[in-house]
Parts: C-alpha cells; sequence; structure tokens
C-alpha cells in the first residue's frame, strides 16, 4: 500500500467525521476560490475582500465562540484545521481570519460585557464588522509591556493617545481592539475605527503577506465612553491571552503552506528531465523531498497532540510557542527549498513557492518572534527569565 505524500502518518484518520468534514470544506473553498486569483492578489497587492463574505458563511469568523453569538461553536482542532487549509491558500487569508476571531472576537467574548458581546460579535461573524488589533508600537513589538499609547480618564470617557504600527486588517476595520496603559495598568478598548482623531495608514513596499492589508494606527484624542473599555480584564495577561489563541492557529497554518509547496515541488521534480532522469531520480532531490515529508509529518502530530491538550483544557501558552516556533521553521525552510527545486521557474507567483516563502518571512515574525519563542522555551525548562 502506498502512503499519501502529505500525511505519511495518516493523522487525518485521528481526526473526527465533524473535523474531517471542516477540513473538507474549507479545503474545497482554498481550491476553487483562493487558488486561482491569489498569485495575482499577491502581484497586485490586493487583499480579496470579495472572499470574506463566503468565509463567513462557512462559519470560519470566531469560528470556536458559541452559537448564541452567531458562531460555529466548532473545536480548537477544527479551528487549527481551518487555519491549515486557509493558509495552504495563503498566509494573508489565514492572517484575515486569525485577526477577526483571535485577536477580535475572542477578547470581546472573554473580556467583554454582556452588551459588547451582543452588540458586535454576531456582526462580525457575518463577516459586517471587521476587526483589527492594535498591540505592537512603532518602538518596539517583542516588548509590549513598554507600551507609550495611553487612555486617560475624563469624565465618563476615555482619552486615548498614541500609535500602533504594523496593524493588519487596519484599512478595512470597523472596529480597532486597541491596548492601552492607563493608571490601573494596561486595558483593553473597542475603537470605532470612523471616531474623530482615530486614522488609519496603510503600509506598502512590502514583500511579504501581500495579499493582507496591513497600516500604521494613530490616536489623537481619541475620546470614547466608558462602555467602550472591556471591563473583565487588566494587564498584559489581557493581550497576551488573544495572543495565544491566535498563535495557536498560527501553529497549524504553516503546515498548509508547507504542503503546498512541497506538492508542488515533489510533482515539479518528477517531470522536470535533466541529465535524461527526473529532477526526482536524484538522490539530492530525494533527500530534500524526504526531509520535507519528515517534517511535516512531525508537525501535523504536533498540532493535533496541541489541539487536543486546548480542547481538553490542558493547553499552557509556552507549549503554543514550541509549536509555533517549530512550525514557522518548518514551514520557511520548506518553502525555501522548494523554491530552490523549482529553479528559475521558482522565482515568479506562477508557482506557489516564493509567494509562500515571503509570506512566512512575516509569520515567523509576526505574534512572537523565533527569538521570543524561543526564550519563552528557554525560560520553561531553565526556571530563568532571559528575556
Ligand atoms: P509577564 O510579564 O511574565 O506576564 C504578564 C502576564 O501575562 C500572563 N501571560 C500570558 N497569558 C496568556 N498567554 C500568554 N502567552 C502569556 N504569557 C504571559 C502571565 O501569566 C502574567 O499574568 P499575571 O496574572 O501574572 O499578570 O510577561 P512575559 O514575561 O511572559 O512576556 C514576555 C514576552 C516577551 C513573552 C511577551 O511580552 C511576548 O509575547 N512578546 C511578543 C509580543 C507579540 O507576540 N506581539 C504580537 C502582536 S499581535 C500580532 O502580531 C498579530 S499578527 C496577526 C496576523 O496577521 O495573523
Ligand atoms: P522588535 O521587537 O523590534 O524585534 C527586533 C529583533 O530583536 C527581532 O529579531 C527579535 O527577535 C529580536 N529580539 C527581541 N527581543 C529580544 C531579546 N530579548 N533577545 C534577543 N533578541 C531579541 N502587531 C499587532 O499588534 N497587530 C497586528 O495585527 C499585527 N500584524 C502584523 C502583520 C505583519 C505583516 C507584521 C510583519 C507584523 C504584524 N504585527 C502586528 C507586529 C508583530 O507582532 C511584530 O512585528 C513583532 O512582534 C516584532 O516586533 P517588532 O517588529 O517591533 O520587532
Amino acid at each position: 500500500m502506498s502512503l499519501n505524500p502529505t500525511d505519511l502518518f495518516d493523522v487525518r484518520s485521528l481526526l473526527s467525521d465533524e473535523e474531517r468534514m471542516v477540513q473538507d470544506a474549507v479545503a474545497r473553498f482554498t481550491d476553487e476560490k483562493v487558488l486561482p486569483i491569489i498569485g495575482d492578489c499577491f502581484d497586485q497587492g490586493r487583499f480579496p475582500r470579495e472572499l470574506v463574505p463566503e468565509v463567513a458563511s462557512l462559519g470560519l469568523l470566531g469560528s470556536s465562540l458559541p452559537e448564541e453569538y452567531g458562531c460555529a461553536g466548532m473545536s480548537g482542532v477544527q479551528y487549527g484545521l481551518i487555519c491549515q487549509e486557509l493558509e495552504r491558500g495563503d498566509s494573508g487569508i489565514r492572517s484575515f481570519v486569525s485577526v477577526q476571531s483571535s485577536l477580535c472576537m475572542y477578547p470581546i467574548f472573554a473580556y467583554g460585557s454582556e452588551e459588547q458581546r451582543r452588540e458586535w460579535l454576531p456582526r462580525m461573524a457575518a463577516g459586517e464588522v471587521i476587526g483589527c488589533f492594535g498591540l505592537t508600537e512603532p518602538h518596539g513589538g517583542s516588548d509590549p509591556a513598554n507600551m507609550k499609547t495611553s487612555a486617560r480618564r475624563d469624565g465618563g470617557d476615555w482619552v486615548l493617545n498614541g500609535a500602533k504600527m504594523w496593524i493588519t486588517n487596519g484599512n478595512l476595520a470597523q472596529i480597532a481592539i486597541v491596548w492601552a496603559q492607563t493608571e490601573d495598568g494596561i486595558q483593553g478598548f473597542i475603537v470605532p475605527t470612523d471616531t474623530p482623531g482615530f486614522t488609519a495608514q496603510e503600509i506598502h513596499k512590502k514583500m511579504s503577506l501581500r495579499a493582507s492589508v496591513t497600516s500604521a494606527l494613530f490616536l489623537d484624542n481619541v475620546r470614547i465612553p466608558d462602555a467602550s473599555r472591556l471591563p473583565n480584564v487588566k494587564g498584559l495577561k489581557g493581550p497576551l491571552g488573544c495572543l495565544t489563541q491566535a498563535r495557536y492557529g498560527i501553529t497549524w497554518g504553516p503546515i498548509g503552506a508547507a504542503i503546498a509547496c512541497y506538492s508542488e515541488a515533489l510533482e515539479y521534480s518528477k517531470e522536470r528531465m535533466l541529465f535524461n532522469r527526473p529532477v526526482a531520480a536524484t538522490q539530492s532531490a530525494q533527500i530534500k523531498l524526504a526531509d520535507m515529508a519528515r517534517r511535516i509529518t512531525l508537525a501535523q502530530l504536533l498540532v493535533l497532540q496541541l489541539g487536543r491538550l486546548k480542547d481538553a483544557g490542558k493547553m499552557v501558552p509556552s507549549q503554543v510557542s514550541l509549536a509555533k516556533w517549530n512550525n514557522c521553521r518548518m514551514a520557511i525552510d520548506i518553502a525555501r527549498e522548494c523554491r530552490d527545486l523549482l529553479g528559475g521557474a521558482g522565482i515568479t507567483t506562477e508557482h506557489a513557492a516564493i509567494r509562500h516563502a515571503l509570506n512566512l518571512e512575516s509569520v515567523i515574525t509576526y505574534e512572537g518572534t523565533e527569538t521570543v519563542h524561543q526564550l519563552v522555551i528557554g525560560r520553561e525548562v531553565t526556571g530563568i527569565n532571559a528575556f
């Protein structure tokens, strides 16, 4: 019996019927709607906004939140599979869903009032309201505790001042979840982007995540009522708790990108005839392809166990750090190696490898750089904080 080259250990057999159904539905969406247009979107630096209604109707926005808020009530493993299949298309599409789901809907659900949940979540699940998440600031994203953006109490209102940098969906969003320093520590605010004093400026000249909107946000005396503050969390654990959710999805996503690159390079090297034999018949190409298959298999098993821990309520943030580090590194190395196996053909967006390799430069940086996650694991195993 021959094995499936993209699932050598039949990890799919460990999934439930419901999990396989979700994976298949998102895979179909990626094959039919994303792949035909994504190379052009990347070339043009355009986020394919026209796909948002279908993403929403598939239940992919806030997919793990309860049905009473218009969401799909899916499991952590299902969310992971969604991220994997979307990122097989493009990291930018997965980013859109990660930000909306884990960084905007999750904090409203986890830290918001019941009124805030009912006001925003159903419309966000339907894709009618898009969110962005403002944590990173221009002076250094790895150290969010050193936050300069401030929120000052003024009667029944708050007045926000500061700047946020590298914000996904910034120019698409109707609301921004803004984290700001207050007298009581860091707090989160739901800021409608049409509030006077709020501006978003799109960042151009990106060579990565070109099919995604990335912006700088500026807050100049932005006045919002106390009802816009997320009342149920104070301190850095608020935004870090959102990051744990988003990073979890990002442990799965790059597997999709790696599979896309590896599948393409595998087929190409079987057909490309050089020195009277297919490239795939050479020992060096086989070692490269075998190594990719090995690393993809390990990543698949890692995230499935992580997802099972999450669904059992036992996942801890440092486990997410290890998996984000491992799987982003796995995917970027594979994407670059695949680009090489395609030769010159690998440098255009007619093939997927260069697009994924460039995208993964962002994925390995955002949501905590590789170094940040290595230091989290270093701290976990030594008990010594090296930050
Ligand atoms: P520390 O001061 O020790 O902890 C503060 C409080 O937070 C708790 N905590 C966490 N809670 C949940 N999840 C986590 N991952 C947590 N890490 C820490 C902690 O227990 C403590 O709680 P309490 O109750 O004692 O107050 O903070 P630390 O030393 O652990 O943090 C240092 C460090 C460097 C790990 C952290 O600052 C960090 O992760 N920096 C990286 C920042 C980052 O990842 N930014 C991402 C911005 S968003 C983004 O990139 C979106 S891209 C989206 C897309 O397009 O897909
Ligand atoms: P810095 O923190 O300045 O890091 C610079 C270098 O220093 C890195 O190599 C880092 O690993 C290293 N370093 C840091 N600390 C240490 C240490 N202790 N020891 C040794 N080396 C260290 N942020 C948001 O809030 N919301 C978003 O929606 C969002 N979307 C993004 C989309 C894209 C496309 C990108 C590229 C970024 C996005 N980010 C977002 C920001 C992202 O989270 C930050 O870029 C990231 O956290 C790193 O911060 P920085 O860019 O300021 O780099």
